[in-house]
């Protein structure tokens, strides 16, 4: 058993709902975080499998290492003399909205509500441009495996997890190794000094307190990997029935198009009640475009109204919608969902109903007032 400790973190938001302690987990209210464009560093959720590290930057070296040559070291100050990338991209962890599928049948995880995403400005150096600097033939190989060997984690020595080279090569991928977050300092929080950022992906490949580099063959061995974050058919209920069948699934790259109803102010008058809805959506994998459409019914899906979307910026954003609705009964139900640019929509019970360990639902969200 491996010793963790956890005295030694710094001091996190005291705007959070704290979800975990030792691990550290906790989430804003979705209807804080819809305020903002770019969400602010204090309602940035923070997810953990060890504890939170602090690093001083100077003495910080990442290593790039392949199977076929010598290991290279960077410092944070080398990574700052490659171009500077600034990139918008929305991090999102996988057990988003997990309470909502735990509704279904009880699920394995940390109990996130739908606040378990941030869009933040990342800056840094793009992965592309680090392993074009080091020289090696990168394309030999089939996968970059990110490790953070600094942190320990409940599941495995170290945190790690790859992504396939055709990814972290493609420089309108936009794969970073970021410094920054919302133009300052990235704190330890969330991964400083150096933490991957790989916009499209589930926020489990984004490594904070990144360290090692690894070019290989094959994915990364780590726990995180291999294992968790992997859906599993509904017919696995536990861990141990887990513990057979994860060599068969793939891990997960993209998380699925999303939209949740944040918040339902309702405005009485005399004798009808106008309600005012926002909220935030998500688009699903890169081939599928952007967020297109967000509608929201009043009347349990027999009818749906057009939000208006009022922030997207770039590939890699969450989109904000807001929709104000007249003649309402004084309680009700909203629900939302969203359309992608091919035409795909979400579901009622979304793309995956139920999976033991509560990822990816895109169910319908709801919201009474
Ligand atoms: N080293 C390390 N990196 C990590 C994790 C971790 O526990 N350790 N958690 C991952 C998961 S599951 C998510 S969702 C994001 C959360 O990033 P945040 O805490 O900055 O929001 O970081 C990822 N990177
Ligand atoms: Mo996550």
């Amino acid at each position: 058993m491996t010793h963790m400790n956890y005295t030694d973190e710094p001091q996190h938001s005291d705007l959070l709902t704290v979800q975990g302690t030792e691990p550290y987990n906790a989430e804003p209210p979705a209807a804080a975080l819809v305020e903002f464009e770019h969400t602010p560093e204090d309602l940035v959720y923070c997810r953990n499998h060890g504890p939170v590290c602090e690093f001083p930057e100077d003495e910080y070296v990442l290593t790039v290492k392949c199977p076929d040559a010598a290991p290279l070291r960077f410092t944070i100050h080398e990574l700052r003399s490659l171009p500077k990338a600034n990139v918008v991209a929305v991090l999102q962890c996988a057990g988003n909205r997990r309470n909502e599928m735990g509704t279904i049948k009880p699920v394995s995880g940390v109990g996130w509500n739908d606040g378990v995403v941030a869009n933040c400005k990342w800056g840094g150096a793009r992965l592309c441009d680090l392993l074009k600097r080091t020289g090696l033939q990168a394309d030999r190989y089939a996968h970059v495996s990110f490790a953070s060997y600094a942190t320990l984690c409940q599941d495995d020595e170290y945190y790690g997890a790859s992504i396939p080279l055709k990814k972290a090569v493609t420089r309108e991928d936009d794969v970073l190794l970021a410094y920054e977050m919302n133009d300052e300092i990235l704190s330890a929080d969330h991964g400083g000094p150096l933490r991957v950022v790989v916009p499209g992906y589930l926020g489990a490949r984004w490594v904070k307190w990144l360290d090692t580099i690894i070019l290989s063959h094959t994915e990364s061995p780590n726990y995180y990997q291999q294992r968790d974050y992997k859906i599993l058919p509904p017919e696995i209920e536990s861990k141990a029935a887990a513990l057979t069948v994860w060599d068969k699934y793939p891990s997960m790259t993209a998380l699925p198009l999303n939209s949740v109803v944040a918040s339902v102010t309702p405005v009485p008058s005399s004798h009808l009640t106008s309600i005012h809805v926002k909220g935030y959506a998500l688009p699903g994998p890169l081939d599928r475009g952007n967020v297109s459409v967000v509608e929201v019914s009043v009347d349990n899906g027999a009818t749906w109204k057009t939000a208006t979307i009022t922030y997207q910026e770039g590939k890699w954003s969450w989109t904000l919608w807001e929709i104000d609705i007249d003649g309402v009964a004084s309680t009700g139900t909203v629900h939302c969902r969203a359309k992608d640019e091919t035409g795909g929509m979400q579901t009622r019970d979304g793309d995956c109903p139920w999976t033991f360990r509560g990822v990816a639902f895109n169910g319908w969200s709801s919201m009474k007032w």
